[in-house]
């Protein structure tokens, strides 16, 4: 199940995958970080889109089409505003990884790539969150068949070496 983990650093937009998730927010309707980048490499008819999806509560997922990404597919889901740790949280923020593993399901997709949700602008606890991340993901690859490759997209090293050093935690033997 570990060789179908991959941790890298790079652009998520750039990635040769069936699905990238996008770590927007509740309105769908763009902003900065990594849902920008990814409205800006997918072009207008994403967010003509996602304006008829009509937003997405915290926690959950929604799909449109990748347009002039190489994924064909976007996933979106809201992570939760850190607001302290007493605000569920850490239980929204599983629950988006979650709702995304449904998602790919459905569509019936191979491989995937996640950024770091809600580590950004969001400010979760980068450590915390790359738990979840590799929890759920562990969970969900214990019962699936049909996902080949879950790449995490890291942007800027921090997030990549911690990435690293969370993996050895979770998957160790
Ligand atoms: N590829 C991969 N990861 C990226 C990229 C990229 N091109 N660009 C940024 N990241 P953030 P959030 C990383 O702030 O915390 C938006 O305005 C970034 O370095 O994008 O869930 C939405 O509209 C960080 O590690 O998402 C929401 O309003 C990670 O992606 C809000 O920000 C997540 O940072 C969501 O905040």
């Amino acid at each position: 199940m570990k060789e179908k983990i991959e941790i890298l650093k790079g652009d998520i937009t750039k990635q040769q995958v069936d699905a990238v998730v996008n770590a927007a927010n509740t309105s769908l309707l763009g902003g900065g970080g990594v849902d920008g980048a990814i409205h800006r490499a997918a072009g207008p008819e994403l967010l003509e889109e996602t304006r008829k999806i009509g937003g997405c509560p915290t926690g959950e997922a929604r799909v449109s089409k990748g347009y002039r990404l190489p994924a064909k597919w976007v996933i979106h889901t809201v992570g939760p505003i850190w607001r302290g740790g007493n605000s569920n949280e850490e239980e929204l923020l599983a629950s988006c990884y979650r709702n995304c593993f449904k998602a790919a399901r459905e569509l019936g997709v191979k491989t995937i790539a996640f950024p770091s949700i809600s580590t950004g602008a969001y400010r979760f606890p980068l450590e915390r969150a790359t738990e979840i991340a590799l929890e759920e993901t562990k969970s969900f690859l214990e019962t699936d068949r049909a996902l080949s490759k879950v790449l995490f997209v890291c942007f800027g090293d921090e997030v990549f070496q911690t990435y690293k050093r969370i993996f050895e935690q979770v998957f160790e033997e």
